[in-house]
């Protein structure tokens, strides 16, 4: 039995998912005439209380076009420094919008507001401008931390008095929004631009989507097609999405559920590290801190019996979702259980 935990990217498409994506209603999006596109970025707008939305191909391309559409090059984007957009994003922002980054090193995701005041610029005309304020909820690198509500509000307070937008990095927001206990348009409400993934937690098998107001998407589209993500008769991925967002959400506090067996177990071990207070949603990032072994050494004992997982320095990662069961979760510890026994 293979068990997967490397990413809840993996989640194959359920049934319904491919039944409604054989019969989708489809045209040319990029005349923006396919009709299963143009319900679900309605209804994502609805869902999210913003004017419109934009489906897009990936969570990358969402985020890049969401900075392209709200700065100008030479601006700089005030970030948490272990975001997924200057970490993971092959420095996008940089390349396609000759943006700077301004990385804020974050406690659990989470910028002081303090230091964001700080790191805008003052607006003189030898400095660089601060172009846009960038959040990350859930935040990966942290571990799947939550932004709480409040806290965005207080990040929408500042960029108010700044003049400033602001970005949500939500491609697990709905993870978040089951964590808080809190309609995603609660999340959404504190940020000009949203983007989020329906393939991850969510469990489609392509697609993202962008929202914010009628003239941000507006630009949002430009960007897309200029990025090359004008896609045609792409309702057959739209038909997933909606499944994704009919059905899945609901579940999504059984994948955090899943992810605190890990935490639990874990947490007995001395050689390994990881804040409980950290384990919020679907992901569990822990050090491996041994005197004969490493990160790398659990990782391949783990592979050589069929769990894969994300290795990363002294690091290692686990995501939970959908199609990993608690058959396999259960399993997946007695092989932990096997290895630590054999070799820590
Ligand atoms: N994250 C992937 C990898 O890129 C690391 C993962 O397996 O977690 N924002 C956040 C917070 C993300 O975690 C990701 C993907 C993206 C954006 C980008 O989405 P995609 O992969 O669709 O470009």
């Amino acid at each position: 039995m293979r068990i997967d935990l490397r990413s809840d990217t993996l989640t194959l498409p359920t049934p319904d998912m491919r039944q409604a994506m054989l019969a989708a209603e489809l045209g040319d999006d990029v005349y923006g005439e396919d009709p299963t596109v143009n319900r679900l970025q309605e209804r994502v707008a609805r869902l999210l209380g913003k004017e419109a939305a934009l489906f897009v191909p990936t969570g990358s391309m969402g985020n890049c076009v969401c900075l392209l559409s709200q700065t100008s090059p030479g601006h700089e984007v005030i970030c948490e420094s272990r975001s997924h957009i200057i970490n993971y994003e092959l420095g996008s922002l940089a390349v396609f919008g000759g943006l700077l980054p301004r990385p804020i090193p974050g406690q659990n995701g989470r910028m002081d507001p303090a230091d964001v005041v700080r790191a805008v610029q003052p607006k003189t005309y030898y400095a660089s401008q601060t172009g846009l304020i960038a959040l990350e909820n859930t935040h990966n690198l942290a571990g799947g931390t939550v932004l709480e509500v409040d806290y965005m509000a207080e990040i929408r307070a500042i960029a108010d008095r700044q003049g400033l937008p602001v970005h949500l990095d939500g491609a697990r927001m709905f993870n978040a929004a089951a964590c808080l206990g809190v309609p995603v348009a609660d999340i959404a409400r504190h940020a000009d631009s949203v983007m989020f993934c329906f393939s991850k937690g969510l469990g489609a098998p392509v697609g993202s989507i962008v929202a914010g107001s009628a003239d941000f998407i507006t630009r949002a589209r430009v960007h897309r097609k200029r990025l090359g993500g004008g896609m045609r008769q792409v309702g057959m991925l739209a038909a997933a999405a909606m499944v994704a967002l009919d059905t899945v959400p609901p579940h999504l506090p059984a994948d955090h559920e899943k992810i605190q067996r890990y935490a639990r177990f874990l947490a007995e071990y001395d050689f390994i590290h990881f804040d409980p207070a950290t384990v919020q949603t679907n992901i569990l990032i822990f050090q491996v801190r041994h005197p004969r072994r490493t990160a790398a050494d659990l990782g391949g004992y783990l592979a050589e019996q069929g769990v894969l997982c994300h290795v990363f320095g002294d690091s290692i990662r686990l995501v939970t979702y959908r199609d990993i069961t608690t058959e396999m979760v259960e399993r997946s510890l007695d092989i932990l259980w096997d290895i630590f026994t054999k070799y820590f």
